[in-house]
């Protein structure tokens, strides 16, 4: 039996040598140490053996069987690795100076109007602030003349966390901490405050053509002596017609927002239907972009800020809305689709 044993091992060894791809190994394991296979086999030999002659023949041929499958592990990582070897050896050379042949990535239409933005606000003096989108009560409602309980509050979803943070709601939650980073500087130095800081924004909303449970918007401030509506109207308007290089119709009708007195909401006739009335304006012809204002001295207070010497305008430009307007789409989903088919479509035209 023994003699057997010493046989199967050699036979192993020997066309173990001449294996040279993993099909072959594959089925030499099965010829082995599969149910069928040699080992197998002799296992089942040992039924005609003495208790002791099958204590030690059992003995070895467990030691055979582990052998062999540690041989042919060893042979699978010795094969796979000549694979890889072979397919690197055989790959095509990579010319860096070839045109790609996939589809080249594009920006996000949000991405080229805040941009177009931006390069229109810091042309008039602005700086462009980014800000956190997990902010606190305090930055989002309270700073803002917003006390809890306060009903203003219901008019934004919001979206908390079980910290006691929440998403940012509205950009406007960023104006507390600009005015303490620039005030000394207002202050000490005579520099207004200057600044539009973009941002995504989150509310709990049913959505529909026109509103999203997550949107852009652009905030902006100024602040210095004799700030007025006036300059507010001049930097809407402005940017309106910069960013669709024509007159856009605007009016500006009154609006309740606690952190600014007096409060206004900018409109901008519906470019999508020219002013008839579609599902992107609600039928109204009109479509709320910027409201804006006159900042209250409360949040000015909270800022650092002496409201007796200084003013200032603030507006919360629908970023989204106004790339919906820009480009005549239709339904503001599609913005947060991911279909790149229709995303790409967009170029910067500056
Ligand atoms: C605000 O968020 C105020 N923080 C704006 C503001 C800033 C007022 C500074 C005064 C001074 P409102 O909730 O209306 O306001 O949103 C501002 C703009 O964001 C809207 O006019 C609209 O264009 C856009 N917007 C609001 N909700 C959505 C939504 N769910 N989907 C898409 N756009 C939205």
């Amino acid at each position: 039996m023994e003699q057997k044993i010493n046989s199967l091992k050699e036979k192993f060894d020997d066309e173990l040598q001449k294996i040279e791809n993993l099909a072959e190994l594959e089925n030499m394991r099965v010829a082995y140490l599969g149910k069928k296979g040699s080992i197998t086999d002799l296992l089942k030999g040992m039924k005609d053996l003495s208790n002791d002659e099958r204590k030690s023949f059992g003995a070895k041929v467990n030691e055979l069987k582990s052998s062999v499958a540690e041989k042919i592990g060893e042979k699978t990582q010795e094969l796979k690795a000549k694979e890889i070897e072979k397919e690197i050896n055989t790959m095509p050379e990579f010319d860096i100076s070839m045109p790609p042949s996939i589809d080249r990535g594009s920006y996000h239409p949000i991405t080229l109007v805040q941009r177009q933005c931006e390069r229109i606000f810091k042309s008039m003096g602005f700086t462009v602030e980014d800000y956190s989108e997990v902010v606190t009560d305090y930055e989002c409602f309270e700073s803002l003349n917003i006390p809890k309980h306060h009903p203003a509050r219901d008019m934004q979803d919001t979206y908390y966390l079980e910290n006691g943070q929440l998403l940012k709601t509205q950009t406007s939650a960023a104006q507390n901490a600009i005015y303490k980073k620039y005030r000394d500087a207002l202050v000490n130095d005579g520099v207004p405050i200057k600044a539009i800081f973009p941002g995504r924004c989150f509310r709990n909303e049913a959505t529909d053509a026109c509103h999203e449970n997550t949107f852009f918007q652009m905030e902006g401030v100024m602040v210095d002596k004799n700030i007025s509506i006036s300059n507010l109207i001049y930097f809407m308007k402005t940017m309106l017609s910069e960013v669709f290089q024509k007159d856009i119709k605007v009016r500006l009708r009154p609006g309740f927002f606690p952190f600014v007195e007096p409060g206004f909401e900018l409109d901008i006739n519906c470019l999508i239907c020219g002013g008839e009335g579609c599902s992107s304006c609600k039928h109204s012809g009109w479509l709320e972009l910027c409201p804006c204002g006159m900042i209250h001295p409360e949040v000015l207070k909270a800022g650092g800020i002496d409201p007796d010497e200084y003013t200032g305008f603030a507006f919360g430009l629908g970023l989204t809305r106004l790339v919906m307007m820009k480009y005549g789409i239709k339904d503001i989903r599609d913005l947060n689709s991911g279909n790149l088919k229709s995303l790409s479509q967009f170029t910067d035209d500056e």
